[in-house]
């Protein structure tokens, strides 16, 4: 398949439509996915963040003109909006959460395989910034490829500047979610994504994208980035360490238990009183006090 661009598509798109779109080229683009105060709330809540912390060291993958930032949902409460908005949840579900039949003794029981948050990340491209290697987001896993409909991750990239072909708009490669594991994808045949500010670009774990190069433009690209992924994956970044209890503690429960804090099908409980017992009920409880030290503030 050759295609010029992702297919754009509105948020009123119902899900089922959108995951047709991804499953078919590996990515859609949504226009105005978020209204303004969001897309200025994060540019207020996120830009002394990154102004406090240096360019990746990395000059191939992180980039040495770039600047990223995670533990969102600490730093900024519009994360939250991105990762329950219906769309991008919706078509997260679809993808992800497909139920597998398993046997109880001589009972098949159908068990959605769930899904959490494997990473947030605010990413600033800085002029100078050449083209991040074409990746495949799933190789964290090592995922491997035809995946039989079995897709690893669902991911959002939304745009909080607007994102040219010149300023680092992230390139995808239309169809590659398709190859195997022996093809090696082409700066040439990946189109970079353009969309204004508000809009959002979404792709699955197969598919072949990376950072564009940011060369002659005197802008930083300015995108904040979160997947969902299957449940039983090991997230790339770590909840458990990233939020301390109190901020978990302030964060609406779906995401309190995207970040892990539940236990679904018997994976994730934690003993309470003799009970493989679900996360959720350890935050209820005035004795329960210690989890992970949360980030160092970088301001
Ligand atoms: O910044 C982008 O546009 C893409 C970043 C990316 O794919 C990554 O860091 O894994
Ligand atoms: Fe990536």
């Amino acid at each position: 398949m050759t295609q010029n661009e992702l297919t754009r598509i509105t948020p009123d798109t119902p899900a089922e439509a959108a995951v047709e779109v991804i499953m078919r080229d590996g990515g859609v683009i949504v226009e105005g996915l978020f209204d303004e105060a969001t897309i200025e709330g994060l540019e207020n809540d996120l830009n002394p963040v990154l102004d406090a912390v240096d360019t990746g060291y990395d000059e191939v993958f992180a980039g040495n003109k770039t600047k990223r930032a995670s533990g969102l949902f600490a730093r900024t409460e519009h994360m939250a909006t991105i990762a329950l908005n219906p769309l991008y949840r919706g078509i997260a579900e679809r993808i992800l959460n497909k139920p597998i039949n398993v046997f109880m003794g001589e009972e098949p029981v159908p068990n959605p395989a769930g899904m959490h948050i494997g990473a947030t990340m605010a990413i600033k491209i800085g002029p100078g910034q050449g083209a991040q290697p074409l990746h495949r987001d799933d190789s964290v896993w090592l995922w491997r490829h035809p995946t039989y409909q079995r897709e690893a991750r669902v991911q959002i990239m939304v745009a909080v500047s607007d994102f040219t072909a010149d300023n680092g708009g992230t390139l995808v490669i239309p169809g590659s979610h398709l190859w195997d594991d022996e093809r090696a994808p082409r700066l040439e045949e990946a189109v970079p994504t353009v969309m204004k500010a508000g809009s959002a670009v979404i792709w699955i774990g197969s598919t072949y994208h990376g950072g564009g190069q940011n060369i002659t433009s005197d802008q930083y690209r300015f995108g904040l980035s979160m997947g969902y992924d299957l449940a039983f994956l090991r997230p790339e970044e770590n909840p458990f360490l990233t939020y301390t209890l109190d901020q978990i503690r302030s964060f609406p429960e779906e995401i309190q238990r995207a970040l892990d804090w539940t236990a679904e099908h018997y994976l994730g409980w934690v003993e309470v009183g003799g009970q493989m017992s679900d996360p959720m009920e350890l935050l209820s409880r005035t004795d329960y006090t210690s989890t992970g030290a949360g980030l160092p503030s970088h301001v």
